[in-house]
């Protein structure tokens, strides 16, 4: 069996991939271990950008794809208690969505496959050959397909960013110090994202679609769940935001994760390119890991046409570079971002100067319309 290209990995990138290749007449499965009731329930990110919505309108698939409410250009902090809106320009957010990660695959797995897709549930992969000319692909029933290019799109711990020698590539990471307590609940909130900056620690409330929200609280990286019984959940949040959550619902998830970034350099070895959180982690608060995934689509869907329909390699040979100066721009939103909210309320984990420099940056965001503009853009995806 032969396919121009095998895409490794059924999340956000992967899926992204195999619609834009296959609405360009391009050749391509995508293969995935997990079950479709897996990938279709996985709960992860909730905001598509500006940049990213207008990818799937470019490409026609806005309507078919992008679901949920349009995402309010304002941000709701609670400053040790006290309420402060930051408003950003509306223009640069009108096309971004509140949309759940999960349906937005599952829209784009039931566009892929109505459009006629080749899409393989259930299927392992290795990699093969990634150095020849014809790389080939085992999937985990024994099948062998050989391609042109493979996009590894298998996430951070997949198959195919390991297959690449590791004298061949770099990583390049960073680790802020402090964890998020990650928690998945029933409770609609009243506002698409609330923040506290709090002496005890950050603490956030992100809604997921119109009956759930995602709760983060700023945790030492030694917690674990255990630390974390329910009732200690709702009465931290509610102390740190100052006032109490609209509704409490029933928690349905919960794990401590480390906040880190993480870039590998290059994204590309032989005929394989790397998308995604195979090729980049940000730290959530950034909210940029499904839209680096979808802006990394984009990029590498434009240089296989650009191959396939001019016989030019020369964007699939740039697709690193091009990437990476995104992704390192975004790295610095993310770190910067990052570093302001913990730091600006939580004067205990980097000390009483830092604290101070990250209450001025955070200050000047409702001061400067420069600072907020900019802001307002790494949020959009536009800068
Ligand atoms: P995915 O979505 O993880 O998909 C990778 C897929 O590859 C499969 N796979 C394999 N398939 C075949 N063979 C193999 N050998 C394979 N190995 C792995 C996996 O089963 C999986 O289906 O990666 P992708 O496409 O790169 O997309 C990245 C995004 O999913 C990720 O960056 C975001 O979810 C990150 N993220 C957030 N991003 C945002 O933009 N905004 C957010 O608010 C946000 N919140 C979050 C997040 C991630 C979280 N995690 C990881 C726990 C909140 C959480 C809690």
């Amino acid at each position: 069996e032969h396919k121009s290209i095998v895409i490794v990995g059924a999340g956000v990138s992967g899926l992204a991939l195999g619609n834009f290749l296959l609405s360009e007449g391009i050749d391509c499965v995508v293969a995935e271990r997990r079950s479709r009731e897996y990938v279709e329930q996985r709960q992860r990110a909730g905001v598509i950008d500006t940049r990213a919505a207008r990818v799937f309108r470019k490409r026609g698939l806005e309507d078919r794809v992008i679901g949920g409410a349009p995402v309010e250009p304002r941000l709701g902090f609670r400053v040790d208690g006290e309420i402060r809106q930051l408003e950003f320009a509306a223009d640069d957010h009108r096309d971004g969505r509140f949309c759940p990660q999960q349906v937005l695959v599952r829209n784009l797995i039931t566009v892929f496959e109505q459009d006629g897709g080749d899409l393989r549930f259930d299927s392992e992969v290795s990699v093969e050959d990634i150095d020849g000319e014809r790389p080939r692909v085992r999937l985990s029933d024994g099948s062998i397909i050989e391609c042109d290019f493979v996009a590894g799109c298998d996430g951070d711990r997949g198959a195919t960013r390991a297959a690449i020698p590791g004298d061949r590539i770099t990583r390049h990471s960073h680790e802020y110090g402090y964890g998020w307590l990650v928690v998945l609940a029933d409770a609609p909130g009243n506002h698409q994202a609330m923040m506290a900056i709090h002496s005890r620690g950050f603490a956030g409330q992100f809604a997921r679609g119109p009956r759930a929200s995602r709760f983060y609280l700023q945790c030492p990286l030694d917690d674990t769940t255990a630390d974390w019984p329910d009732e200690r959940i709702w009465s931290e949040l509610e102390a740190r935001f100052g006032e109490p959550l609209a509704t409490k619902g029933t928690i349905i998830e919960k794990q401590v994760v480390p906040l880190r970034s993480e870039v590998y350099s290059p994204l590309s070895h032989g005929r394989l390119h790397l998308l995604g959180d195979a090729a980049h982690i940000v730290p959530p608060m950034s909210a940029k890991g499904m839209n680096l995934a979808l802006h990394d689509a984009d990029v590498f869907a434009d240089a296989v046409v650009h191959y396939y329909k001019n016989g030019d390699p020369s964007l699939l040979d740039g697709y690193s570079a091009t990437r990476l100066r995104d992704v390192w721009n975004y790295q610095a939103f993310a770190a910067w971002w990052t570093d302001t909210v913990h730091d600006a309320g939580d004067p205990t984990h980097r000390g009483e100067f830092r604290h101070q420099v990250a209450r001025a940056d955070f200050e000047r965001l409702f001061t400067s319309s420069t600072a907020n503009r900019l802001l307002g853009e790494f949020m959009a995806g536009l800068n």
